[in-house]
């Protein structure tokens, strides 16, 4: 069901704080800021061979990200594995009774589509899983 890891999403509290380190100091490639609206995040996307770190900055107080950083400080967010069949994936999830976020896919970030599982229903790391096209 999953082909790689597609990104590891960090939460930030500023990207222009936060970016220099990824990319300078780590020496990745930096491949653009984006805003994802309907996750009320601004996304910075680094390159490490095939899987890439998605810098999550919040653009409301209610983002999911604001939250997380609100309760935990910055860190580790979530992680995102790459499917071939978005609605296949859910769909199997669901009737093996994964607790899903989304039970629809979701517009992510370069134009990807997404779907969240429950951090309960996968031992307190929130998964994302995202197939590429629409
Ligand atoms: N990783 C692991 N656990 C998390 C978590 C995270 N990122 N965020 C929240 N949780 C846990 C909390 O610690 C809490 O656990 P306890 O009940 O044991 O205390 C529980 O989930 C509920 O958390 P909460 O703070 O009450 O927050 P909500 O229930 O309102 O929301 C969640 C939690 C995961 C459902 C919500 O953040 C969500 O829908 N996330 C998916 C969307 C998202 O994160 N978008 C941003 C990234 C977008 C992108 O990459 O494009």
């Amino acid at each position: 069901m999953l082909t790689k890891i597609n990104h590891i999403g960090i939460a930030v509290k500023s990207l222009e704080d936060s970016l220099p380190f990824y990319r300078d100091n780590l020496g990745m490639a930096f491949a653009g800021i984006e805003e994802v609206i309907e996750q009320k995040v601004r996304v910075a996307m680094l390159q490490v061979g095939e899987s890439k770190i998605e810098l999550l900055e919040p653009t409301s107080e209610d983002s999911p990200v604001a939250k997380f950083i609100e309760k935990n400080g910055p860190g580790i967010h979530h992680l995102a594995y790459e499917v071939e069949d978005l609605e296949a994936a859910i769909d199997r999830l669901l009737s093996e009774g994964t607790r899903m976020i989304d039970e629809k896919p979701r517009s992510g970030a370069h134009g990807t589509r997404i779907a969240f599982i429950h951090p309960k229903s996968s031992n307190g790391v929130l998964t994302e899983l995202c197939q590429h096209g629409h």
